[in-house]
């Protein structure tokens, strides 16, 4: 397959402003940009799926650089519903640092700031230099300007499409960039570009748009409730972004293989036909996991996602480490306890039962186990020396309510 075909096959392909790019692609070795705006200190998941095709590119011979937007990120991406919040300029510059650093280690390529080209250049010859060479109405035809029209866009974000227009031509003068890459949000931006490198220099620049990534409910891919799958593992621990993966739809997960892995067409058919055979071992979320998880954490981390997923799976909480059990239990019930307590207490007065009653019932049917061994004896006695690391007591009611309690000190 070649390159073209490849990202075709992929599903990759939304927009692209010139058909010659499908040559370029496939006979050229180009120089071609991806941006992002430091609006948070990490990348979340929704941009790796789109600057994972810096990665791809590369593998096909061509060039890519990656920017932060130092100065895009000061005024805001005009959004189609309403006006961004003005982020302080010490956060545009941590969150600068933070994307910097992180890009440079998950993928490896050039960065570049449009801060350091940006900063000097006065109003006067904004508006000179560029203002000068684009059309208000043209403007005011692309989609997003638009769809903003009736609720208003204040004149700093309806300028945005020209900052990042001139980002193109100066890396195109600066770096030979021809291409600019992004998802398809960005396509009124990126040939806000073409226009202007054709106006100012008579040059034919190129852009090509993905299109968004959807889970199974047509929310964006990586968005869990509201909150987002952050790239850090500070921020989201190996263990949740496998859990995310892991429970991908199966109407979604091959898309997803596609899109964000290297696996080849005939590995991913391979895996899709076996997955159909067996769909209740979730091998193709499997491969997702372990294929995404290596990729941006490494192996170690994905061993360790695996780990504690398959002991939580089993039981064998004993297998786990205080880390490890503190990140696969972070969001169930947690509660203190004191020096010693009986069996029947710690279910009662931590509302894992709602009465002595109702504690002593579960206790005689079998349904509590702690640190993964079935306990049958209300009276039993529970001290740090039971807990692991003598600090962690985990509860299992029934087959799936976990707790967890932790021993002062
Ligand atoms: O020269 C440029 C200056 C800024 C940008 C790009 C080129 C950033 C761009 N305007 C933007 O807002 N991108 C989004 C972001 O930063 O979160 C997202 C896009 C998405 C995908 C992703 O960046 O919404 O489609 O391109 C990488």
């Amino acid at each position: 397959m070649n390159c073209f075909e490849d990202l075709k096959y992929r599903g990759l392909i939304k927009d692209i402003s010139n058909p010659d790019l499908e040559k370029k692609l496939n006979e050229e070795s180009i120089t071609f940009y991806i941006g992002t705006d430091p609006t948070a200190d990490s990348m979340h998941i929704g941009h790796f799926s789109s600057f994972l095709i810096a990665t791809r590119l590369a593998k096909y011979g061509h060039k890519p650089i990656l920017l932060i937007g130092g100065a895009t990120g000061l005024i805001g991406d005009p959004k189609p519903t309403k006006e961004r919040p003005m982020i302080t300029k010490e956060e545009v510059e941590k969150n600068v640092l933070g994307l910097t650093k992180q890009a440079k280690e998950i993928f490896g390529f050039e960065v570049v700031n449009n801060y350091d080209w940006t900063k000097d250049i006065s109003i006067i010859d904004f508006l000179r230099d560029y203002g000068k060479y684009i059309n208000v109405n043209y403007m005011l035809d692309k989609d997003i300007i638009s769809r903003r029209l009736e609720s208003g866009i204040t004149f700093a974000e309806f300028a945005y499409g020209l900052l990042q227009g001139m980002d193109f031509v100066h890396l195109n003068e600066s770096k030979n960039v021809t291409l600019q890459v992004a998802g398809s949000d960005q396509w009124g931006n990126i040939t806000t570009g073409i226009e202007l490198a054709r106006k100012m220099k008579d040059v034919e620049l190129y852009g090509m748009t993905m299109p968004l990534v959807l889970d199974a409910n047509g929310v964006k891919f990586g968005k869990t409730e509201g909150n987002a799958l952050w790239l850090d593992k500070n921020k989201t621990s190996s263990y949740e972004l496998y859990q995310y993966l892991i429970n991908s739809d199966d109407t979604c997960v091959i898309d997803y293989l596609k899109k964000l892995t290297f696996l080849t067409k005939e590995e991913i058919e391979r895996i899709e036909k076996e997955h159909n055979n067996q769909k209740e071992q979730r091998i193709a979320q499997k491969t997702l996991a372990k294929e995404v998880i290596t990729f941006l954490h490494g192996n170690e981390e994905y061993k360790k996602a695996l780990k504690i997923s398959e002991s939580l799976f089993s039981g064998n909480i004993k297998e786990l480490t205080y880390d490890e059990i503190i990140d696969g239990f972070k969001d169930v019930p947690n509660f203190e306890l004191e020096n010693e307590t009986t069996l029947v207490d710690l279910l009662v007065n931590n509302n894992i039962a709602s009465s002595r009653r109702e504690a002593r019932e579960f206790i005689s049917a079998g349904s509590i186990t702690i640190n993964g061994d079935k306990v049958c004896d209300e009276n039993q006695i529970f001290t740090k020396n039971d807990a692991i690391d003598n600090k962690i007591l985990i509860v299992r009611r029934g087959k799936k309510k976990y707790y967890m309690g932790l021993f002062k000190g």
